[in-house]
């Protein structure tokens, strides 16, 4: 994990930069800078927490590899526009929710993002697992205060799909489409899910943070997709060939859109929330439905309101309004 930077560091950085791919020996290295060997250290260390490969051999000394798959701490963190938003990268974590909801719960106040390269316990939504293995994804969590009525969070997870929308189309060229409430879709492949989790006040039941976390698969794993998922998960690229750094850029551009509708708050997004949308016009199975009521839970997808709400036509003409939960596209 890190927050830092600091002269020495950069400085570290600057000449195994010059020397890339080359041994420098620690001596050397703190010869070159003026610098104790201990100073030498604790920046490779702290370097290599930001996800710079750094290599050490004995006798040869440091050499920084270029591995532009991995995060970059310095990379995001200069191109983020919002300076008050704190960024962390790790490269693994159990669930970037989770390290999200440990600041929620600690009091963190400010606002955050946590980034990680990799999960081991990656989380969707009721209990379900995002698959989120090393050297295929990005997975990123806001940790956020709005002042806005608990009822109205999954706002955050409509605004954090188009966020990504833009995001892809700005730096990938490529249009995904958006799945209610919280898939994004390439072609009829899910590469993409969001999970929003918020705290609530007993007190008086307003929202104390909010966690709205991204998972999104750039490249197919390198042992492919499990086999529960293999049919309906895919990755925004079909290999890695000419997309250095694209996890990095990708990252940053996903922040500054996510920031520049969610600090504004500005409603006008469910608009392009809406055109994004791939079910109006389908049928669908609503989960979970009133049976009785509503025959089966199948209807017809009629709109997206202004609030991101999903409205459905059943069978026997009843019409809902959904504002969370969760429907498959049926053929008909
Ligand atoms: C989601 O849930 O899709 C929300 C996923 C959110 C993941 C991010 S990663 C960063 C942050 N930290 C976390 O721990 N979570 C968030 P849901 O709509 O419930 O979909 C889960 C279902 O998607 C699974 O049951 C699988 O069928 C499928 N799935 C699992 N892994 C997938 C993957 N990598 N790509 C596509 N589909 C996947």
């Amino acid at each position: 994990m890190n927050n830092l930077n600091s002269t020495t560091r950069d400085k570290v950085l600057s000449l195994l930069e010059e020397n890339s791919n080359i041994y420098i020996s620690g001596q050397d290295i703190a010869d070159r800078l003026f610098l104790t060997r201990a100073a030498v250290w604790k920046a490779i260390k702290s370097l290599r927490n930001s996800g710079f490969q750094i290599e050490a051999v004995n006798n040869r000394g440091y050499c920084l590899v270029r591995n532009e798959e991995a995060l970059n701490y310095d990379f995001i963190s200069a191109a983020i526009s919002n300076t008050n938003l704190e960024a962390i990268v790790y490269e693994e974590v159990t669930s970037t929710n989770n390290k999200a909801l440990e600041y929620g719960q600690n009091g963190h106040e400010g606002d955050m993002v946590i980034i990680a390269d990799y999960q081991t316990n990656g989380r969707g939504r009721r209990g379900r697992n995002f698959y989120s293995p090393k050297g295929s994804g990005l997975y990123m969590s806001f940790l956020l205060h709005p002042d806005i009525a608990t009822s109205k969070a999954t706002l955050l997870t409509c605004m954090s799909a188009v966020a990504l929308c833009r995001a892809i189309k700005e730096v990938c060229n490529i249009e995904v489409s958006i799945k209610w409430v919280n898939d994004i879709f390439l072609g009829d492949k899910k590469i993409s899910g969001i999970l929003t989790e918020a705290s609530t006040s007993i007190e008086d039941g307003s929202l104390s943070y909010v966690v709205v976390g991204i998972g999104i698969n750039l490249f197919p794993p390198k042992e492919g997709f499990p086999e529960d998922i293999s049919k309906i998960a895919g990755s925004l690229f079909e290999s890695r060939a000419g997309h250095e750094n694209v996890k990095n850029t990708l990252c940053a551009a996903i922040i500054n859109k996510f920031m520049d509708l969610y600090l504004p708050f500005d409603m006008t997004f469910t608009k392009e929330y809406k055109s994004r949308s791939m079910l109006i016009g389908n049928y669908v199975k609503v989960n979970p439905s009133a049976p009785t009521k509503n025959l089966n839970g199948y209807a017809l997808v009629k709109d997206i309101d202004e609030e991101c709400h999903l409205v459905v036509e059943y069978e026997n003409g009843n019409v809902e309004v959904l504002s969370s939960g969760e429907v498959s596209v049926v053929k008909y």
